[in-house]
This record gives structure tokens, sequence and C-alpha cells, in this order.
């Protein structure tokens, strides 16, 4: 067999245009592939959901990279402990309830299950805005290359419709802010002081359908409510993507 350059372009190019058509409508979308936005699209995935995760940046993994200030490791609370187990994310106990993961795997298992699961990855993709009709609904998102941006080009973005919008922006809960931005009527209070307790415990409360067909997961919740953050402990980011799955799971009728 002799490699034929050309057969290797011919080859990106064709399944990923086949993929993107069949992208341009789908049950949900979750944005930004940080802890949150990977387990609420995983556990999509296998739910069956057609889901895409939308990540602008080349690597998918958002803020737990870096563990807490650089150092790789991530602590997860009792209450989030079977998320590690779920997805095969070893850890060591440090306290009794207090768990600590190294943070490549935890990025590394999780974004393997949502491959498993059928998520479609779209990286390098910045939502830049959304779709709001007379029916008043988020119904899609508008959509360009991240380097477009990054260059400020004036390139047109493209659009695709989503049943469901998973805001998992993290801390600035960009998509939630486009609504406020345009008069939409959705307050973003920003994130208030560190605490942990209280906004891992909150967390649960504020992710939730916040406009009509937009669900906001992980810090993004508590940036929506005017939460507390919570630092290197991740628990909150599990439970918050799982419940938002479950709640767009449940809208779809799964
Ligand atoms: O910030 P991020 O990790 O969000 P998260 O799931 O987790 C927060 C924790 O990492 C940590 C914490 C709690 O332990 O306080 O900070 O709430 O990931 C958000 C992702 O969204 C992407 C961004 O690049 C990042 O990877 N993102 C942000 N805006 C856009 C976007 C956008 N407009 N389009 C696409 N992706």
């Amino acid at each position: 067999m002799t490699l034929n350059e050309v057969t290797i372009s011919r080859a990106i190019l064709e399944e990923q245009h086949r993929t993107f058509i069949d992208y341009l409508e789908m049950d949900a979308a979750v944005i930004g592939g940080g802890p949150s936005g990977l387990v609420c699209a995983a556990l999509l995935g296998e739910k069956g959901v057609r889901c895409a995760l939308i990540e602008k940046k080349l690597s998918i993994g958002g803020g737990m990279w870096g563990g807490g200030m650089m150092f790789p490791r991530i602590v997860v609370q009792e209450g989030a402990r079977r998320l590690l187990d779920r997805f095969d994310i070893a850890y060591r106990e440090f306290e009794p309830g207090y768990y600590v993961a190294k943070s490549v795997e935890a990025v590394s298992k999780l974004t393997a299950a949502a491959c498993d699961a059928g998520v479609e990855f779209f990286n390098l993709t910045t939502v830049e805005d959304v779709m709001v009709r007379g029916d008043g609904r988020v119904g899609g998102l508008v959509i360009n290359w991240t380097p477009v941006d990054m260059a400020g080009l004036h390139v047109d973005p493209l659009t695709v419709a989503c049943t469901c919008t998973v805001d998992a922006t993290g801390h600035d809960a960009m998509i939630a802010r486009m609504i406020e931005r345009k008069g939409g009527g959705l307050p973003v209070k920003g994130e208030s002081f560190m605490w942990a307790e209280r906004a891992e415990t909150r967390i649960l409360d504020h992710t939730r359908e916040v406009f009509p067909g937009l669900f906001v997961a992980g810090m993004a919740a508590n940036a929506v409510a005017g939460e507390c953050r919570m630092g290197p402990i991740f628990g909150g980011m599990f439970l918050s993507g799982e419940r938002a799955a479950d709640l767009v799971a449940e809208r779809l009728g799964r």
C-alpha cells in the first residue's frame, strides 16, 4: 500500500462534513467541555440522547486539567464519590469524606465515557449567539471557528438547531449572558465569594432550566444565581452535570 496525502485529506474532510451536517439538528447541545459539561454529555449519551459537546478551546477539560493552582489533583467529597466510581476514576481517601483524584485521569476518563456514549465533539468551535424566535425558546446556536474570533476576522457564523441547550461554560455563564445582553429577561447575577460548603450544597438547586430551552450546569449555574464559588473541589460539578442530564432527558421524554 502506498500512502496518498490527498486520500488522507479527503478522509478528514468527508468524515467531518458528514458529521457536521448530521448535527445541524440535534436533541441536545452541551456548551463547554469542563467537568459539568463532560458529565452531562456523557450521561445524556448513555440515555440515548443525540448530543453534541461544543468547546471553544482545542482541548476538552475546562478548568479540571489544572487542579488547584496547577497542582493536577482534584478533590471530590463523599456525596459525589459514586460518580468517580461510575466513570472509573481512581482516587485515594485523604481524610474521611475527602477523596483526591488525578485531574488528567479525571478529564480523560470523562471524555472517554462521553465518546463511548456516542457524544459528538466539536472543539475549536465557539458559540457566539443563540437563536430565540417567536416561541421565546432557545432553539439554536450561532457558531463559528474559535480562530476567527481570536483573529478578529469578520466572518459570518453558521447556525445549528437544538431542542435543549446546556450552558456549561463555567464562571462566565456565557450563554446565559448572551440572553441577558439581548434583553431576554434572564438576569445573570455573577458568582459570589469563595465558600466551598455553601457553593457545593446549593449548586444542585441552581442547576435548572433558566430560560425556555436553556439549562445551566456547573459554575454557570452558580454564576446565574449569584451563588458562591468553590475552588478545586469538583463533586458539585459532577453532580450538577448529572442533574442537568436528568432534566434535559426528562424534557426530551427519555
Ligand atoms: O470552566 P469549566 O471547567 O466549567 P465547569 O464545568 O467547571 C468549573 C471548574 O472547572 C472549576 C470550579 C469548580 O471546581 O470552580 O473552575 O463549570 O469549563 C467551561 C468550558 O466552557 C468553554 C471553556 O473553554 C471551558 O472549556 N466555553 C466557554 N465559553 C464558550 C465555551 C463558548 N462561548 N463556546 C464554547 N465553549
